[in-house]
C-alpha cells in the first residue's frame, strides 16, 4: 500500500513540475518594461526620441529572435483606447496636439495610400478632421494635446521632430 501512495505522489510531483516548467508567467508573456494586451506586447518611451525613424529604429532593435518589432500598428477601437489611455496616463495635455506617440504609420501619395511598418494590413484609423494633411511620406501619431482625445494626426519629413513613441511585438506563443 505504501508503494502505490509513493507512486501516487511521485506522479502528482512529477505532473506539477511539468505543469510549473512549461506554461509561462504572465511576466513571461513580454520582455520586462513592456506591457501585455491581447495578443501583444506594448513598450511606452516617453521621453522624446530624435524621431519618427529614430523610434522605428529603436523599437526594431528590441526585436526578439522569432518576435519582429516595429512601431505599434492599430487594428481596433480596443487597441486605440488601450493605447490612449495609457498615453492619457502618463503624460497630460501639454499644446494643441502634444504630447503625442509615434505609431508605425506611413501616408504614401495620398491619404488612401497607408501603410504599417509591421507589414499589417490598414484596417483601422482614428484620424482627427482634415487629417492627415501632410503628404507624401508623411507619419501618424496618437495625440493627447488639447481636446484630441487620442485622435490621430500626421506629420510631415518623416517625423524629424522629437516626439514619444510606442512599440509592439507578439506576445510569447507560449502564453
Ligand atoms: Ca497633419
Amino acid at each position: 500500500m505504501k508503494i502505490f501512495k509513493d507512486s501516487y505522489l511521485l506522479i502528482l510531483f512529477s505532473l506539477f513540475s511539468l505543469i510549473t516548467t512549461s506554461v509561462p508567467s504572465t511576466a513571461d508573456c513580454c520582455p520586462a518594461s513592456w506591457i501585455l494586451w491581447g495578443q501583444h506586447c506594448y513598450y511606452f518611451q516617453f521621453v522624446n526620441t530624435e524621431g519618427w525613424q529614430d523610434a522605428e529604429n529603436r523599437c526594431k532593435a528590441m526585436a526578439l529572435c522569432d518576435r519582429p518589432s516595429h512601431l505599434a500598428s492599430v487594428h481596433s477601437r480596443e487597441e486605440q483606447n488601450f493605447l490612449y489611455e495609457v498615453l492619457r496616463l502618463a503624460a497630460p495635455p501639454e499644446s494643441s496636439w502634444g504630447p503625442s506617440l509615434y505609431i508605425g504609420l506611413l501616408v504614401g501619395n495620398s491619404q488612401t495610400q497607408m501603410s504599417w511598418t509591421d507589414g499589417s494590413c490598414v484596417d483601422y484609423t482614428n484620424w482627427i478632421g482634415v487629417e492627415p494633411n501632410n503628404a507624401p511620406g508623411s507619419v501618424g501619431m496618437i495625440s493627447n494635446g488639447i481636446g484630441r482625445l487620442g485622435g490621430w494626426h500626421d506629420r510631415s519629413s518623416g517625423g524629424l521632430a522629437a516626439d514619444k513613441y510606442v512599440c509592439k511585438m507578439p506576445k510569447n506563443e507560449r502564453c
